[in-house]
This record gives structure tokens, sequence and C-alpha cells, in this order.
């Protein structure tokens, strides 16, 4: 008899499914088609380990299991591979960020490659090849020219460890997501991309989505719709006008002051000279504060008056405005009309600074605007708001609202444009070209790619210019429309555009003459099965939604979601519980793990042995102990089989119970895999095994159909597991073709039927005993059956029963 060695067989199959080109997908639409992803991996310096290998392998199941129920699979991947990680590794290793990316791409695919995950690796991407970026260059032409990328003098958040600017999605709490650096407010151009355009249909199309709710929760706050109006103040003085935005309209007349944020950009135009010195320094005090901080209810108030006053449109009042930090830069307009009578934040504002406060109600009181909103609306009549005195609260707000319409009418959204320019090396190079006569001009179409240069240094200079800067043979060069001398736009662009599209790209990753062809992205997309960390909640998901209903609009796809259906994995950590990294020495990589002896398909078990796939675990290194011990197991068993065959004689009894024990497992493991249980599936799967054991030392192997069909199935059912050894044995058993293209086993109802059923006793509706009967046995004989139960007989001694209730199968009811 042959030992299990992982060794042996699992590095033989995974050259023949290459050289068979087993998991090759191929536009056939005699079978419905299933697109299986997981996010395609950013390659770090540090290898992969457990943890990351737990999301490849849920996919890998997915997609086996599918292409077994005679789904047609695309099952791909890539590199994400621009980026600030692989700049600065190249920076502190003095390698260039190519051959950085190239090591770990190579290491990383080795790592998937033993994993025996079944790639379509013809398929295979690369962010940073100009082959690809040349695609994400004319996405960006295609936004330009549409209007959604656009060039802008923009205060921004400013890292002064990465020395880049980053997208607010990358600021938390006031500190870089990735340097952790303190983010300064720094005033460049810079390029947006107009993600403010799509916020309703990114908000209204997450109700059709298949995701967690944590996470569509998360996408609605973060887009945070708020309907209301801005409303535009004259400034004494001045030609620019004040846009305020605000969901209380109809308190116009309680406005005894207006709020600026510091930063707003008429601040320094409208401060009077009696009044700027202090205006400066309270803007100087509040620099460095988060968002957060700022928008924190119990923080005492603070601002200054800048001597500025505007008028108020709707009763011509002279209105002073101040600035303080409470009132944020990057919402509504960065400027709130104050209405102390009604806003606690205005009120506490007003008291300390005794400025007046107008009531606008009867009550003549602080009213919580939100309470008058939400409570008791007929309680409230209009006061102190002119020809609108002694209306219902409902019915002033409408009338307000009629006689402001032709103001500016909006809804606003706390997400902001998406800032895409980075002054960094390693990433796309951004197509356009400054001519001094004609400005911005796009790289004609057929000048892409824009090929990102070598270049001797990739430090940035921190004068907020890329390094690209420094290359005259790039930065120089002629204006496509007027031929004159022009420079070329020397930012990249955001790693986050080249994730905002790579799921197109593996329909169609060969094209030199498309992104992709509308007749392949049609085929294959959207994804079904989405699987990745939760870690992209808002960024990578929020943009590649909206590039794919840029895209639709563009008529260039037929769907307007990416992702119908999103997983989540659960996190696995040490196993002392801490999570792993390079840094606290504690990742556990695979290689080591196969090196050892177990093999890939014991990790692949354990990964999913280990608890509920959507939940962090605790990595256990006793556990793959157990997991091989479980394919020992089956290996064993599998030989023994074939040692046995030949032989005959299996018992009928024996028989029925070897079938239903086949049949019993593959619907329970069919059914547990269609909701993702896959701990649930293995753990019938290993009972299976321990049943089988049992049933062959009753009667021994036997070549008959019974054996063949239970050792058949179970091959079948450990397949999307652990695909090396199901393999090596579905050979061994003489089987053809490949167990992975093989149709998943069907059980049979009829089989499964128990033969035994158990009946609940009631008498006047209470619980009083149960008795098994044989299925199929009528009433009246159940009905004396459980009468003549001991525990019920005593509860109907010298009672007159009424009625019986039978409920066949389940249940009789006595009534006394
Ligand atoms: C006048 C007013 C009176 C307001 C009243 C509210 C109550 P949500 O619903 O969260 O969107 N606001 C507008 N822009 C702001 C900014 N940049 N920083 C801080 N506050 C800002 O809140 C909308 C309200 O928040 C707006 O309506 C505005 O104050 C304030 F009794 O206008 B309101």
């Amino acid at each position: 008899m042959q030992r299990y060695n992982p060794k042996s067989i699992e590095p033989k199959w995974q050259k023949t499914w290459e050289s068979d080109k087993l998991y090759e997908a191929s536009e056939d639409p005699a079978s419905p088609k299933r697109y299986v992803l997981e996010y395609f991996p950013y390659p770090s310096g540090a290898a992969m380990h457990v943890g990351h290998v737990r999301n490849y392998t849920i996919g890998d199941v997915i997609a086996r299991f599918n292409r077994m129920h005679g789904f047609n699979v695309l099952h791909p991947m890539g590199w994400d591979a621009f980026g600030l990680p692989a700049e600065n590794y190249a920076i502190k290793n003095k390698v260039s960020p190519r051959v950085a990316i190239d090591e770990n791409t190579a290491r990383f695919k080795r790592q998937l490659m033993q994993m025996g995950f079944g790639y379509d690796w013809s398929r295979e991407i690369d962010s940073t090849d100009p082959k690809y970026y040349k695609w994400t260059q004319w996405f960006f032409l295609m936004l330009f020219n549409k209007g959604l990328a656009y060039q802008q003098e923009a205060l921004v958040n400013w890292d002064p460890v990465d020395k880049t600017v980053l997208a607010n999605e990358q600021v938390i709490d006031g500190r870089a997501e990735r340097s952790g650096a303190l983010v300064e407010k720094k005033s460049l151009k810079q390029w947006f991309f107009k993600i403010t355009d799509y916020a309703d249909r990114l908000l209204d199309d997450l109700d059709n989505l298949d995701w967690s709710e944590s996470i569509k929760s998360m996408q609605r706050n973060w887009i945070g719709r708020s309907e209301g109006i801005t409303v535009e103040f004259e400034t004494e003085g001045h030609t620019e006008k004040i846009e305020v935005f605000t969901t209380a309209h109809d308190t116009i007349f309680g406005v005894t002051f207006m709020v600026l944020a510091p930063e707003h950009a008429l601040v320094q135009k409208i401060a009077t000279d009696e009044h700027r010195a202090n205006v400066n320094s309270y803007i100087k005090s509040t620099q460095g504060k988060s968002e957060i901080e700022r928008q924190d209810e119990g923080r005492p108030k603070t601002g200054v008056f800048t001597g500025a006053h505007v008028i108020n449109p709707i009763n011509g009042a002279r209105v002073p405005v101040w600035i303080a930090d409470y009132v944020l830069a990057g919402y509504g307009t960065g400027a709130v009309m104050a209405v102390p009578g009604e806003d606690k934040r205005d009120y506490e504002f007003a008291q300390k600074y005794e400025l007046p406060i107008v009531f606008t109600t009867e009550q003549q009181e602080f009213v919580n605007y939100q309470t008058k909103l939400k409570k008791n609306r007929k309680n409230y009549k209009l006061a102190n708001s002119g020809e609108f005195n002694g209306l219902d609260f409902e019915i002033g707000r409408q009338k307000i609202l009629d006689k402001l319409i032709e103001l500016k009418i909006g809804i606003n959204y706390k997400m902001r444009d998406w800032l895409i320019s980075r002054q960094r090396y390693w990433g796309a190079p951004i197509p356009i070209i400054h001519c001094p006569i004609d400005g911005a001009v796009p790289v004609p179409a057929d000048q892409l790619p824009v090929v990102l240069p070598e270049v001797e240094s990739y430090e940035p200079s921190g004068d907020g210019r890329s390094p690209l800067a420094n290359v005259p043979e790039f930065v120089n060069t002629t204006c496509p429309k007027c031929g004159g001398p022009a420079e070329r736009e020397t930012d990249t662009m955001d790693g986050f555009a080249c994730s905002s599209w790579y799921f197109l790209r593996f329909a169609d990753p060969h094209n030199d003459e498309l992104p992709f062809t509308r007749d392949k992205a049609d085929f294959w997309l959207p994804v079904d099965d989405y699987i990745g960390g939760a870690e992209h909640a808002i960024m990578h998901l929020l943009y590649a939604r909206f590039w794919t209903k840029v895209m639709y609009d563009e008529k260039l796809i037929n769907f307007e979601e990416p992702f119908t259906t999103l997983r989540n994995q659960g996190m696995i950590l040490a196993p002392n519980g801490l999570k792993m990294s390079k840094s606290k020495n504690n990742t556990i990589e695979p290689d080591e793990i196969i090196e050892q002896g177990y093999g890939a398909d014991s990790i692949r078990i354990m990964e999913l042995f280990i608890g509920p796939w959507n939940q962090t675990a605790n990595w256990s290194v006793e556990g793959m102990g157990g997991a091989f011990r479980f394919l020992q197991r089956i290996w064993t068993l599998t030989q023994e089989y074939q040692e046995a065959e030949g032989q005959d004689g299996v018992h009928q009894s024996h028989e029925q119970a070897i079938l239903k024990a086949a049949h019993y497992t593959i619907r329970s493991v069919t059914e547990d895999l269609k909701q993702l249980g896959f701990n649930t599936a293995i753990a019938t799967l290993m009972e299976y095994v321990n049943n089988l054991y049992k049933l062959k030392t009753q009667d021994d192997f036997a070549n008959n159909e019974a054996w063949n069909f239970a050792i058949t199935s179970l091959l079948q059912l450990v397949a999307p597991f652990a695909p090396h050894i199901a393999e090596e044995l579905w050979a061994q058993t003489g089987h053809t073709g490949s167990i992975h293209t093989s149709e998943w086993p069907v059980y049979d109802e009829a089989l499964l039927i128990e033969e035994t059923l158990t009946v609940v006793i009631q008498v006047n509706g209470k619980l009083r005993g149960e008795i098994s009967v044989t299925r199929g046995a009528d009433e009246a004989s159940v009905v004396a059956a459980a009468k003549a139960d001991q525990k019920v007989a005593r509860y109907l001694e010298s009672q007159t029963i009424r009625k019986t209730v039978y409920v066949d199968g389940k249940l009789v009811n006595f009534v006394i």
C-alpha cells in the first residue's frame, strides 16, 4: 500500500492541470457562466501568509464547486502592483520598483500555484504593465472628455512623511492611513474625478446588492446624502456671494450671524484689516484638528469675528460673518447660516459671544430643529418670520421654500470628489499635456500609453512635485493641438484607478485595440462572487462602482454594478490571537507547512475548518495535524478499497446503510456549500469517513455498486477542498478525465426517507410523551399505541376522551 505523501502528488497534478489548461475559460454559451474573483493582491515585499491564503481558498472552493455543477467558471488572478508600498520598499532597498515588483510577483505566483488554486493563468494581468495601464490612461481620458476628470487648486490632505497628497478616504482621524503622519492642509493644483455626480446612483443602487449590511451602511454613511438647499447671501462691499447649505431653510428669518469654516476660500478676502490678525491666529490654532474632533458636540465652541457682513436674502437683514472650527470646510459649502434659536451649536456659540438670538416659533424659546421636524409638527406655529407668521410649521416650511425657489436648490453629500493625482513616481502617468496656449490637452489616444520613464531617484522632492518633474525628456514635449512646446503632467494616478476596472480586463486580457470588447465583458460580468477582506469597504468598492456606472453610461457594458455578491472573509490571527505581521515576526507561511510534509490540501482544509469562513479565527498548529490525518484516512480507505476490489458478497442490509450514508452526505455537503458552510461541510465529510470505516469492518470491501458509489462520491465531495488528493485517488480508482470537471454527485431523496417516525403525544395540548412508529402506519394503530404508552396512560386514566386530533406521522392530541 502506498503512503499518503503530498510532496509527491501535489506538484505533479499542478503541472498536469497547467499543461491540460484545465482552468482556462472560454466564452462558451453552452453552459451558464460564473465569475468568481478574489481581490487581486498587492505583491508586497513580505511573503503571503496563511491569512491571505484563506481568502483564495474560499474563492477556489466556490469556483470548483460551481464548475462541478456545470458552470462555465472564470477564476482569474493578477497583480495590483502600483502604489506607495512598492515605491517605499524600492527606496529602502535601493532597487527600482520594477525589479522589486517583479520579484514579489514571482514569489506570490509561486505561492499561489503551490496551493493548487485553479486560476486561469492565461489571463494574468499586472496593473504596472504598460499594456494594462495604457487602458487605465484611456479611461482617464474618457472621464476627462466627459467632464468627470478636472484639475483644480484645492486645499488638500498632505502627508509630510510620504510627501504626497491623499484622498479624503485615506485620512483616518486626521492621520495618514499608511504612514500614520498627522495630515496637513496644503493648497495645490490637483486632479479629481467627479464621483459626486454619481452620488445618487451609488447610494440608491446599494439596495440591490447582495453585500453585508455593514459594508453597505459604511458606504451610505460615507456618501451621506442630506437633503437641503444652498442659499446665496450677498457680501457687503464685495462682489463674491457666500453660499450656505441648510437643511432647515424655514429658519432663515432666525439667522443672526453666519459662520465660515476657517479654511473657507473667502475668509482672507472679506476679513477686515482691523480683524485680520485675530482671524489669522485663530486659523493657526485650528490647524491639525481632526474633523471628528471638530464635530464633537461637547467641545466648547470657539471662533472669531471677521469684520465682514452679509445680507439675508429673505428680509435684507445685515448679518455678521464669523469663522469657527465647528463648521467643516469639506462639507456642504463650508459655510452655515447660524440660527441660534433652533440649532444647538449655534445657540452655544451665540451665548458665548453674546450674539442675538431670535426664536422663529410661537413658543419663543429654544426649540431644537430636529425635534420640531420629527415630533409633534402640529404644535409649532411660525413667529418672527415676516409674512409667514402664524402659519403651521408644515405649511410655512413649504411657503418659505416656494419663496426661496429661485435660489439654487440641491442635494448635498458628505462625499467629496475623488482626488487622484499623486506626486509620486510609481503610478500610471496622467495622460495630459499642459500647453501655454491650449491649456490642459489630452494625449491623443493613439499615443497611449504614456510610458513611465526609468529614473535615477525615486525619492519625492517634497516641493509638491513628483520625481518625474526632474526628467526633462519626459516633461518636454509638443502640444497635440498647436504643435508648440508644452509640458507633460508629472503627477501619477492613485493606484485605486487601476483597480477600478481590472475585473473587466480579465474578460479580455490581451486586447490591444480596446480595454475589452463589449461582447466579452457582457458575457462574463458582473462578477458573481467577489471575495475579500472588509478593509476595502469604501475606497476600492466605491471607486469601482463609480467607474462601472460611467462605463455603462458610455455604453461600454450592459450592467451598472460590478459585483453582485460580495463576501468578506474573516481574518486569521496568529495562534496567540495577535494580528499576523512581519514586524511582529509571527507570520505563518504556507511554504513552511508544505515543506514539513502536511501539503497544500491539508492547509486548505485547515483554513476552512478552523471556523465559519466570515469569522476571525486563530491559526492552530495542532489543527494542521488533524487536517492531515483526515486526508490520510481518506487515502488509506481508498487504498484498501482498491486492494479489496474483486471480492464480492456484501450483505444486503449493509449495502443499504452504505448507500444511505453516501446520499445523506451528498445532500448535507451540497446544501452547506450552497450557503458557504465550509466548516460544517468538512465536519460532515469527517463523520462520513468515520462511518465508512465502521461499515467496512462489518463486511469488508467489495467491488459492488454501493461501495463504488460511496468512495467515488467521497472523492468528489472532497475535491473542492483538497483538489490534489482527490485527483490522485480519482485516477487511481480508474476514472478518466479530471475529477474537477466531473459532475457533482446527486443524491436520491427516496433513500433518505426515514423508516421510523417520532410521534409526539399531547393531552389537552400538553406534551406527555412520544412514540416511534413505522412510516405509513394507519391512524388507528398510532392512536392505539399512543393510548397504550405508559406515561400517557396515567393522564388518561378514568377520563373521557372527548376528541382525538391526529397530525399524520407527527402528533396525537387527546382532548379530555
Ligand atoms: C441652518 C440650520 C438651522 C441648520 C437649524 C440646522 C438646524 P446634516 O443634516 O447633517 O446634513 N451645516 C452645513 N454645512 C456645514 C458645515 N460645513 N459644517 C458644519 N455644519 C454645517 O446637517 C445640515 C445642517 O448642518 C445645515 O442646516 C447647517 O445648519 C449645518 F435649526 O442650516 B443648518
